[in-house]
């Protein structure tokens, strides 16, 4: 964690310092169209605007039309604008204001499947707070054998004391929800719902939509009904926000990033699951003005969210690669497809949003259990295909591994993966189906799948138990629990996880009896290597999230 925390608190300094002269700058002091190319007419295109400082200026508006463009969303407290502009010489124009530190296309920048880090404050919230909270059943869920991953962490255990409050909201930033399905329409908020595509938000669950699948399964993982039928999530009793950032074929773009994060923090979201990094690099250099604008306009959104009390929760990705000694990026830009192109990358290139500081970042376990142990409970093997690192991974959850398997006969039938809610009639491999006796929605759907995006949407759903235990309405500026305090509870409580001495061999599938050095990062090629003692590993950050020890703010609970 130190060294990409030092590496932007740099960044942030110097922003502060450009934020102080851009205070004093005269109004009249303006950007020169004069100056800058006139272009051509092209195709219309989206395109991100950094202002220097803390926020946009009044006249963004004149200024984005005197180049060419109109203005979508204007996110002036954090000085973030999202732009529409058919003028080829948009970007340059608005880099010709000197107030404009960064303008850049984001059709080439969008984000995907990732996440995190964060610091830790002290004692607040470690008594329960004054939440309605109510207990929740796990047994009696149709498919609760199949639920290998909450057993695996302890959800059950916990949910005798608390299955979450209603007064909390969950929100994931992902492809949509499917609001109609029976075991999430009833903890759905509508007015806590968006779509976020364009870059300003649509409210609404009915815009929010999905239309990918991903979305519907991590908010099943985090918050899934407490109603004898499916699965049960981990947080049962909160409600459930979707925050659509993703196109269908799952890409996020960075306006739709950037609009989620301020309508988290406008609406005092309680916690956002973030399964996904920004397309279309994998790495993001502070080097590259393009990926460096749109590291810092996600950054600033993040941290706008972080002030209003919410909790940012994010997977670490699914590359197989040590996020803390990157080398090498083979997959960006990854659109539009097929642009490729192999490069070297350094610790100045960061995955977002996992490296962005305050995050809490999630690394994949399957149910095998490994050669060493640490804490109360047996160890499971880091998934072959999470990327971790000594500086991003605060906590491991499960995420599902097809090619090692435990012997849970639950994780057995669903064949190592994580069982969640689905839309109804979207492609699965590995499906149940319940019928509901709803002539509205007459068999709801679910799907066991595999990585990190699996795992965050558990430590999210931990988020909101722990601020439904926690929490308190007293200071609403900060939120329920302030995100270091959740992210205490979280860390302090998790089950600590030792590096392993010897690695297995694949029990499962094609690729049954491969060793698992034979899984190598899918950038640089190079064998995975845990580093660390069991207080804190780059492979398991500070250990396997457990529910009952985070929900009694005791570790030797369980
Ligand atoms: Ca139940
Ligand atoms: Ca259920
Ligand atoms: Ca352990």
């Amino acid at each position: 964690m130190l060294a990409p925390r030092r590496r932007l608190s740099r960044l942030l300094a110097g922003a502060a310092v450009i934020a102080a002269t851009g205070i004093v700058m005269p109004t009249a002091a303006l950007p020169t169209a004069a100056a800058a190319p006139a272009g051509a007419t092209g195709p219309t295109e989206t395109y991100l605007v950094l202002f220097k400082g803390s926020s946009s200026p009044a006249d963004a508006a004149v200024t984005v039309a005197r180049a060419g463009g109109t203005v979508v969303a204007d996110h002036a407290k954090i000085g973030v604008l999202v732009a529409r502009s058919d003028n080829t010489a948009f970007a340059d124009r608005m880099r010709a204001d000197n107030r404009v530190e960064g303008a850049t296309a984001t059709a080439d920048y969008a984000t995907r499947i990732d996440d995190g880090v964060v610091e830790a404050d002290a004692a607040e919230g470690s008594q329960p707070g004054e939440l309605p909270n109510a207990p929740a059943t796990d047994e009696d869920e149709t498919f609760w054998n199949l639920q290998w991953d909450m057993r695996q962490m302890q959800v059950d255990q916990a949910h005798t004391v608390t299955g979450g409050s209603e007064a909390v909201v969950a929100g994931t930033i992902d492809t949509g929800v499917d609001y109609r399905h029976p075991d999430l329409r009833a903890n759905m908020s509508d007015a806590d719902s968006v779509n976020c595509l364009s870059g300003a938000p649509v409210p609404g669950m009915v815009a929010a939509d999905d239309d990918n699948g991903h979305g519907t399964h991590t908010a099943g993982t985090m918050a899934a009904a407490d109603n004898s039928a499916g699965i049960v999530g981990v947080a049962p009793n909160v409600k459930i926000a979707a925050l659509k950032a993703a196109t269908a074929e799952g890409y996020f773009f960075a306006e739709a990033v950037v609009c989620s994060f301020v309508w988290a923090g406008d609406r005092k979201l309680d916690v956002t699951n973030n399964s996904y990094f920004v397309d279309p690099y994998l790495f993001n250099c502070r080097n590259e003005e393009t990926q460096r604008t749109i590291w810092k306009a996600v950054q600033r959104a993040v941290r706008y969210a972080m002030n209003q009390g919410v909790t940012v929760v994010a997977s670490e990705g699914n590359n197989s690669e040590d996020l803390s000694h990157p080398t090498t990026d083979a997959t960006s830009p990854d659109f539009p497809p097929g642009n490729e192109v192999t490069r070297d990358v350094t610790n100045a290139c960061v995955v977002i949003p996992v490296e962005i500081p305050g995050v809490i970042g999630v690394t994949a376990t399957g149910s095998f259990v490994q050669d060493t142990a640490e804490g109360q409970y047996p160890d499971n093997l880091k998934s072959y295909y999470s990327s971790f690192g000594m500086s991003t991974a605060d906590v491991a959850a499960p995420g599902g591994d097809f090619y090692f398997r435990g012997t849970d006969p639950g994780a057995q039938a669903i064949q190592g993966q994580v069982l969640s809610t689905w839309p109804e009639g979207f492609p699965c491999t590995r499906s149940r189906q319940e019928a509901t006796g709803d002539p509205t929605y007459p068999t709801a759907t679910y799907c066991g799948i595999q990585g990190t995006s699996m795992a965050g949407p558990h430590v999210a759903g931990l988020a909101a138990l722990v601020i439904s235990r926690y929490g308190d309405l007293d200071t609403p500026q900060n939120g329920k629990l302030r995100p270091t305090q959740v992210e205490q509870l979280i860390t302090q409580t998790a089950d600590p996880q030792a590096c392993p001495e010897t690695l297995p061999n694949a029990t499962s599938g094609r690729l049954a009896g491969q060793p698992y050095s034979a899984f190598v990062g899918s950038e640089s090629g190079a064998v995975q290597e845990c580093q660390g003692n069991g207080g804190h590993t780059s492979w398991y950050g500070q250990g396997q999230v457990d529910a009952l020890a985070a929900v009694t703010n005791d570790r030797s609970n369980g």
